[in-house]
């Protein structure tokens, strides 16, 4: 794939980090994908792990920061994370962690948006790069996060197809 775009999936991983991606296809363009994702002050809208979110600082642009308390039975409790790229032309968004109580330090991840042929759907890939917590190996590491962004992305991809029904 030559796309210019997916060259921000190219992480640089360091030996005590791992890197991984998830890629899910909706049926609802990427206006209506992008509406959803673009909102930095509102993830609960498809992530439901998240119970709740307020915005720390910032106005939604790049450098926003943002406090985000997840549901109980998660291995944490908060997360404090930062707005890198939103990019409304090329529909790139990327977002750093950078405090909470959890285990993913150093976790960063960007989301871009692709029009499928036909222009009715979406390939959302969204990539991410976090230090291998002490105790665990890359692997679960892997498996722990590829699993809470599939979810989310789920969750995406039906909350979009209802918008493109409606
Ligand atoms: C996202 C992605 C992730 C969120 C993780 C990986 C998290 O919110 C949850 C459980 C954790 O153990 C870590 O796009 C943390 O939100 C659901 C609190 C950061």
């Amino acid at each position: 794939v030559s796309e210019p775009v997916l060259q921000h999936h190219f992480h640089m991983v360091e030996s005590n980090q791992c890197c991984s991606a998830v890629v899910q296809t909706m049926n609802a363009p990427v206006s209506m994908v992008w509406s959803v994702v673009r909102r930095f002050d509102n993830p609960q809208a498809y992530k439901h792990f998240v119970k709740s979110c307020h915005v720390i600082d910032g106005d939604g642009d790049v450098g926003t920061l943002r406090e985000v308390h997840v549901v109980s039975g998660l291995p944490a409790a908060s997360s404090t994370e930062r707005l890198e790229i939103l990019d409304d032309e090329r529909h790139v968004i990327s977002f750093s962690i950078i405090g909470g109580d959890h285990r993913l330090n150093n976790y960063r991840s960007v989301m871009t948006l692709h029009a499928t042929g036909t222009g009715t759907g979406t390939v959302v890939v969204e990539s991410y790069v976090v230090d291998v917590p002490s105790g665990n190996t890359k692997e679960e590491t892997c498996v722990f996060v590829d699993t809470i962004v599939r979810c989310n992305l789920q969750s995406l991809a039906q909350i979009a197809e209802n918008m493109a029904t409606k």
